[in-house]
Formats: structure tokens, C-alpha cells, sequence
């Protein structure tokens, strides 16, 4: 193993509990996630991903790997041809393991001629991603929710995060208060979508499904020639409404500009986007969703920019716990960012509506 990327003892375990030689391979920090930690291992025996779960977020990180083994053998059973991107399991047959210190590993095979984006720069990749997001739960159709746990409660619950967002402020700091008051007051403008939210749920209007939870653009896997692979992190993946995947796809395809852009004049909505996430998703998922959840696909991309402007500027009024940022206001910039996305895509709902019908 190369000394000058690596500075980390539990590195060197996990590699040797998953049966790889640790001086044989070159270690990486890789991808941009905002959870876990992720390194690239290059070496004799190929290319892996190894991941450090981040258990101040995943309380039991025992119960992704159950998930993820459970989807694993339903699929394996149900479509063998399907490309699943689970981890391997270590020597002593672990899919996670635990350092001294108690932190927790996995490896993943790495794809290899896969990349991912971070921006999208055709709509074809928003197609792609939308088509492989869709398959994973289509495919999963007929698995037994029940045997899935709950790896984050109430996770996109939208009611809840905004209860949430209601104890940071009162709990806040006067100067972060004061820096956050226009966030603060589009939260309050934007109030009925968490009212629609509420009564969605307390109606049982819409089924549960497998979802993914994490729609972003960097968790599909694309091939050299930009065709959609699979789907990846799948620490979220429980039952939710789809919703949240479509939601989650229109959050993050939308716009030129991703949620770090601090520029909010470079935000703006893509109409052949918008329709490259509905037809790549429905070619999927169209006939199994019903009438109801076709009705609310404009609504999914207002609960998703919402909920997320929401835990940015809960996070942010929290003194910045739970994203990783790199510099003091970067959780209310993204905030920022996410109510003017959600600004602009109000504005466009007459629009959606003609081109879906
Ligand atoms: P996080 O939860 O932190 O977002 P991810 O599981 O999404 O973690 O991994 C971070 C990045 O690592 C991904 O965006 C992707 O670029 C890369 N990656 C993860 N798993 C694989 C894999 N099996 N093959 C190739 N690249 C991968
Ligand atoms: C986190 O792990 P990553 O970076 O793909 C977050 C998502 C947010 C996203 C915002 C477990 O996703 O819910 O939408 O950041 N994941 C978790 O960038 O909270
Ligand atoms: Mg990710």
C-alpha cells in the first residue's frame, strides 16, 4: 500500500479482514458524497470501493447490510441478469465489518468502466438515471416490505422535518438565526407543501413501495457511453413513496446549477429535463404506479426541493452536525439555493402540467 495515501490503520484491517494484501493496492479518496466516507483500491486483485459507513448518521449500519443481502438474494432468485452492486463478503463471510475503534467497513466491487456526474450535461443521462431508478423498483415490486428495516426513521417524512426545522429555530443561536431569516421566511411561504404532505399520509392515499431514497445524479453508475448502468448507495433503501425517488431525480436533474452553487442566478429550470426524468421513469414504473401517484408527479419534485431546502437550513441553524461542509455557510447556501430552485419551479407548474397532461 502506498504510504502517501494512507494515513489510516483501519484501512489496512479492512483490507486484510476482506482478504486483500494491503501493500498491493493503491488507496483513493474517491467520489463526492456528503455521507459516508469512500476510498478506491486499485490493485492486484482489481478495483474496489471500500466504505467507512458514517454511524453518527446510521445508528445501526448492521441493518443496511441485512437490507441490502435481502434484496440481493430476492433479485439474484427473480432477475440473475440484473447488474446489483452489493458488497462481498470478508473472509470470516461479513458483509460489514468492524474496526478496533468500532467503525464500520464494507467492499464493493468497483464497476469497472463505470463513472458517475456530478452535474448533468445532456438529458439523455437524466433519462438514463430516471430508467435505472424506476427499474430498481419495479423490480422490486414484489418483494415483502416487512422484511426491510427502517435504516433512518422517518426519513423524507416531510411532516416531521418540518417539526424539526420548527425546534431548531427555537433552539438556534441569535446570529445564525439572523443570517438564516430570509430561508426562514420562504419556509413559511412554502407551507402548503408540508400541508398536502400531511394529509397524503393521514389518508393512506398512496401505497409503499421499495425505494431508493437518494436519487441524486452520482448514485447511478454510467457506462463510457453514457447508458445508465445501476443504481448505487443504497444505505436508504426502504419502503417509502415513490415520491421521493421522483422527486429526489427532479431536485437534482433539473437545474445547471447543483445545490452547492452559491451563484443562485445560475439556477434554472430544463423543460427537456423535466421530461427526460418523466418518460425515463415512467417507461418503468408507468404501469405499475397508480392513478394517484401518476397525479402527483409535479407535486414530488416541490416535497423533495422542500424537504431538502429544509434539513440544509435545519442543519445550518443546528451548527452544522449532520453534512459534511467545507467552509462556515455552506449549509445555508445550499438552502438558499434549494428555495430558489423551488421558486422558479413553482412558477413552471402551469407549464409541467401541459407537457404531462
Ligand atoms: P455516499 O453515501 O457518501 O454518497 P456512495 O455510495 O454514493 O456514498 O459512494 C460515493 C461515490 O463513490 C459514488 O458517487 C461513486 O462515484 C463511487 N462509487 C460508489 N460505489 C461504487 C462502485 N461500486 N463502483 C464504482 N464507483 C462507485
Ligand atoms: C446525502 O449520501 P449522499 O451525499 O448521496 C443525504 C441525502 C441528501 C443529499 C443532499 C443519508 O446524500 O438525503 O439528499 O446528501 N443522505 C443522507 O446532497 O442523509
Ligand atoms: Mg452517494
Amino acid at each position: 500500500m502506498k504510504q502517501e495515501t494512507i494515513k489510516n490503520n483501519n484501512i489496512t484491517y479492512a483490507l486484510t479482514e476482506f482478504g486483500l494484501e494491503p501493500e498491493g493496492y493503491e488507496v483513493k479518496k474517491f467520489g463526492s458524497g456528503l455521507i459516508n466516507y469512500t476510498w478506491k483500491l486499485t490493485g492486484s486483485k482489481g478495483s474496489y470501493i471500500l466504505q467507512q459507513i458514517n454511524d453518527t448518521i446510521f445508528k445501526r449500519p448492521e441493518d443496511i447490510a441485512d437490507n441490502i443481502r435481502k434484496l440481493q438474494i430476492f433479485l439474484q432468485q427473480t432477475v440473475p441478469e440484473y447488474l446489483f452492486v452489493a458488497p462481498v463478503p470478508s473472509l470470516s463471510n461479513k458483509y460489514l465489518i468492524q474496526s478496533e475503534d468500532g467503525s464500520f467497513y464494507r467492499l464493493l466491487p468497483f464497476i469497472q468502466g463505470s463513472h458517475t456526474v456530478d452535474y448533468l450535461q445532456h438529458q439523455e443521462q437524466a433519462y438514463e438515471a430516471a430508467v435505472q431508478f424506476g427499474k430498481f423498483t419495479r423490480l422490486l415490486k414484489d418483494f415483502d416490505l416487512k422484511q426491510l428495516k427502517y435504516t433512518l426513521q422517518d426519513f423524507h417524512n416531510l411532516s416531521l422535518r418540518f417539526e424539526e426545522f420548527k425546534t431548531s429555530c427555537a433552539q438556534a443561536g441569535h446570529s445564525r438565526l439572523e443570517r438564516a431569516k430570509k430561508a426562514v421566511e420562504e419556509v413559511f411561504l412554502n407551507m402548503d407543501i408540508a400541508r398536502i404532505y400531511g394529509g397524503l399520509i393521514s389518508n393512506g392515499e398512496i401505497p409503499l413501495r421499495v425505494v431508493h431514497h437518494d436519487t441524486k445524479i452520482n448514485n447511478v453508475l454510467f457506462d463510457g457511453q453514457g447508458k445508465g448502468l445501476c443504481v448505487i448507495d443504497l444505505d436508504t433503501v426502504m419502503p417509502g413513496f415513490y415520491l421521493s425517488d421522483a422527486g429526489d431525480m427532479l431536485r437534482t436533474c433539473l437545474s445547471p446549477a447543483n445545490e452547492e452553487e452559491s451563484d443562485l442566478a445560475k439556477i434554472h429550470i430544463r423543460e427537456d429535463f423535466f421530461m427526460a426524468i418523466y418518460n425515463g421513469y415512467m417507461k418503468e414504473m408507468g404501469e405499475v404506479l397508480t392513478p394517484k401517484e401518476k397525479g402527483l408527479f409535479i407535486y414530488s419534485g416541490k416535497m423533495m426541493i422542500y424537504l431538502q431546502a429544509l434539513r440544509f437550513l435545519t442543519d445550518f441553524l443546528n451548527g452544522d452536525k449532520y453534512y459534511h461542509i467545507t467552509y462556515p455557510e455552506q449549509n445555508l447556501i445550499r438552502a438558499s439555493n434549494q428555495f430558489e430552485l423551488l421558486r422558479q419551479y413553482n412558477q413552471q407548474e402551469d407549464r409541467f402540467l401541459q407537457l404531462i397532461g
